[in-house]
């Protein structure tokens, strides 16, 4: 029986995606190789320096720490730039209604992100109030596809990991949700999202009879 909702940021929120790949592009480009959308997939959901790890494989270059932490740095830096200007209105469709629909129909909610800068995100689009669990990547050491993140959300929220519904729109977190029990519902793409339990393009497209029926047949 469902008892929370666990949302990523990035993608299922709000399309943070396109600015940390703008960002990524232009660290790849000073490095001085091509960084395509395709390359982008592979660092959704992952943390900062998980995603400068996999860039860096992908340029095959390889740097000390100290080079590393600057780099990371020096994108985050461009990154806040570019999202220092965003306002409610760049909330992604349907996800707002979403949340609110869960809230009437008594689900508890959860952020569950590898952001670091998460309480800046939820600030400038003014939603903090519609999650009772905030779980950042300041709270979090393992990275997604690591279920962590949100077997932390389901503790706080003193509900059993197999009660909890999981909505995301990278593979790794897809991975995640898998790996900790939970039902995923994918956002996005159904070839990259091959592993969810149900694959929608948007929050706009569900509603909580949608999503019981999901639950329902994962059970079954
Ligand atoms: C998001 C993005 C990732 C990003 C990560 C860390 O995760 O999908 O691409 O690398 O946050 O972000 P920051 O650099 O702001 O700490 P999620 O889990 O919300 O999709
Ligand atoms: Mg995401």
């Amino acid at each position: 029986n469902l008892k929370a909702c666990l949302f990523d940021l990035d993608g299922v929120i709000v399309d943070t995606a396109k600015y940390h790949y703008i960002a990524w592009r232009q660290i790849a480009e000073e490095l001085g190789f091509e960084f395509t959308e395709r390359h982008n997939e592979r660092l959704k959901g992952v943390s900062r320096q998980r995603s400068l790890e996999i860039l860096l494989e992908i340029g095959g270059i390889t740097l000390p720490a100290e080079e590393m932490a600057k780099l990371a740095e020096r994108k985050n830096n461009l990154y806040l730039e570019l999202i220092r200007r965003m306002t409610p209105e760049e909330i992604l469709p349907g996800a707002q209604e979403f949340l609110k629909a869960c809230w009437a129909a008594g689900y508890k909610t959860a952020l569950a992100t590898a952001s670091r800068n998460a309480a800046l995100i939820l600030e400038l689009l003014q939603i903090g109030s519609l999650f009772d669990v905030v779980m950042d990547g300041n709270k979090v050491s393992r990275t997604k596809p690591d279920p962590e993140v949100f077997l932390n959300c389901a503790r706080d929220l003193r509900v059993p990991p197999a009660a909890c519904a999981v909505f995301e729109d990278a593979e790794a977190g897809i991975e995640a949700a898998v790996s900790a029990n939970m039902l995923a519902i994918g956002i996005g793409d159904p070839a990259i999202l091959h592993h969810a339990d149900l694959v929608v393009p948007g929050l706009a497209s569900l509603s909580i009879e949608i999503l019981r029926q999901a639950a329902n047949k994962k059970i079954s």
